[in-house]
């Protein structure tokens, strides 16, 4: 299974992100859409797993919702990075909350005691919008376009996320869902 630690957002938060799809897809050549349902902050890719590991990376799940508290942020601003086959386009946040990086830490330390390996790159939280764009806005066209719009993401729960293939798309669905309690 190939699986990944995320946040999700809810049925007003995405259609919020489509809306500032709409407003920069004009603005690029050729690109792919996050699809409506798809929109997620990847906290942790794991890549395919063996069936044997999947109840480590559960507890794992357990555990790190069992030390954070529910936390909220702002998708405030756009930022890209830069890829060989076109560059991804995503939301993201001028501040992230402390309990957001707190909850990366943590995952990451449960992770690696579960002898799973740090992670190999920097952590930037995002929701990607787009994939695959090869002409791109300037910086104050995108800013312009998107009118100052914020969005308020609240969180409650951590999601051990399935990537499945299906049709020629992928599909992300939650495999398993743990509250975030900590206090
Ligand atoms: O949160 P985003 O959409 O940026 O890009 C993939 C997506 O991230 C990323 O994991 C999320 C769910 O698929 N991903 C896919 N393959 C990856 C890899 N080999 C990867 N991240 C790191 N290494």
């Amino acid at each position: 299974m190939r699986l990944f630690y995320a946040l999700t957002l809810g049925p007003s938060q995405k259609r919020q992100m489509a809306a500032w799809q709409g407003a920069l897809e004009p603005l690029f050549g050729h690109s792919r859409r996050t699809g409506p349902d798809n929109f997620h902050l990847t906290l942790r890719f794991l890549g395919d797993v063996d069936d044997a590991r999947l109840e480590s990376l559960e507890a794992v799940l357990w555990r790190t919702a069992g030390e954070i508290r529910p936390l909220d942020f702002t998708l405030d601003r756009t930022g890209r990075f830069e890829k060989r086959r076109g560059n991804i386009w995503y939301a993201g946040m001028s501040r992230p909350p402390e309990e957001l990086l707190r909850l990366k830490r943590r995952l990451d330390h449960w992770l690696s005691r579960g002898g799973f390996g740090a992670d190999t790159m920097a952590f930037t939280p995002h929701v990607t919008l787009f994939r695959s764009v090869r002409e791109e806005a300037d910086d104050d066209t995108v800013r312009r376009a998107l009118a100052g719009r914020t969005v308020e993401v609240s969180c409650r729960e951590l999601v051990l996320m399935e990537s499945r293939t299906e049709d020629g798309g992928v599909r992300y669905v939650p495999w398993r869902t743990a509250s975030l309690e900590g206090s």
